[in-house]
């Protein structure tokens, strides 16, 4: 029997911390191996009753579609202070209505997910228009760029995450181990669609564009839950700052690929529902060897060999749009 019970033959093959074979599972069961890395402590207490959001009127969707279009205005020193941080959170980037519908829609489209800690899906951008409004908004486009000071964009993939009641901690990483993508211009969102105090389990960040040079050196564990440990220990001994704040509805966070990030148990009654979504700089290629910690990687980049431009139909520019509907 596997020591890790996610783990095939192949993928469990060698040392701990080889990581070198392909993921040969779908990527529901890679969500299951990857939060198993987790390291949640020891018993916690009951789960904190929230009482359920009531906004009264909700928007339709085409008055979101059309909020999603407008223009952000970023806050003084927002680029600087991604450049010096790594991650940004703003606020307002999407109303408590819009939210709100976006929560039930993706309700529905995970109803069927797998997964024991986190309910995940992504690419739903291409099955639902209000997701598709949303990741392919202009408005995030825009905020991304201008955070990365690049011209030009594409989507990885979004990411739709349930964390249940009850769920336990996401481990800590740097997305830059995960996305097979040759470039650290990269950038993910994180929009959650109702407000997340602590016992919910915000994103929370490891500040420091550099920091993950701290990191560098420690061996990765593909079986147990000593990375997620090392990486804990380590940021505590070197007195890293750890941003790890609730998020009020209409927060989203953006976070550079090299940006090392966990998030806490969700210990509410209500589940954390949360619509991310990953950008990349435009010329970026896939890695020559994509590693299991890129899961089923070629769902995102269909039909792309190693050493290729990351271009595909999936990965359409989200810059440049006028509206979300309109892809190359
Ligand atoms: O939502 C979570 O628990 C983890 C999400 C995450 O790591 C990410 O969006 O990069």
């Amino acid at each position: 029997m596997s020591p890790n019970p996610y783990l095939s033959a192949a993928t469990e093959a060698g040392e701990a911390d080889d990581v070198g074979p392909a993921w040969d599972g779908d990527n529901d069961q890679w969500w299951d191996w990857y939060m198993s890395l987790a390291d949640d402590g020891g018993p916690a207490g009951d789960l904190v009753a929230l009482a359920a959001l009531d906004l009264g009127y909700l928007p339709d969707d085409d008055t979101i579609v059309a909020e999603l279009a407008e223009p952000y205005d970023l806050p003084p020193r927002a680029v600087e202070t991604f450049a010096e941080d790594g991650f940004i959170v703003l606020p307002d980037v999407v109303s408590p209505g819009a939210a709100e519908v976006l929560r039930r829609r993706l309700g529905g489209l995970l109803a069927d997910a797998k997964g024991s800690a986190l309910r995940a899906r992504e690419m739903i951008w291409r099955e639902d228009p209000l997701v598709r409004a949303a990741v392919l908004s202009p408005r995030i486009a825009r905020i991304c760029a201008a955070l990365l000071e690049v011209e030009a964009l594409r989507l990885y993939h979004d990411s739709a995450l349930c964390k249940e009641p009850g769920a336990g901690r996401t481990p800590w990483h740097h997305d830059a181990h995960h996305f097979p993508l040759d470039s650290h211009d990269v950038i993910s969102t994180w929009m959650p669609l109702q407000p997340v105090p602590a016992a919910m389990g915000p994103l929370s960040f490891a500040r420091g564009m550099d920091t993950w040079r701290l990191l560098a050196d420690l061996a990765f564990d593909k079986v147990g839950t000593s990375y997620d440990r090392r990486v804990a220990q380590t940021l505590r001994e070197a007195g890293a700052v750890i941003h790890d704040q609730p998020f009020a509805l209409g927060d989203v966070s953006f976070h550079s690929t090299l940006c090392f990030h966990t998030a806490g148990a969700n210990r509410t009654t209500q589940p954390r529902m949360v619509l991310g979504a990953t950008y990349f700089a435009d010329g970026a290629r896939v890695v020559e060897h994509p590693t299991m910690v890129s899961g089923d990687w070629q769902v995102f980049i269909p039909r792309t060999a190693p050493g290729e431009p990351a271009a595909s139909p999936n990965n359409p520019l989200v810059t440049g749009l006028a509206a979300p509907w309109q892809t190359e």
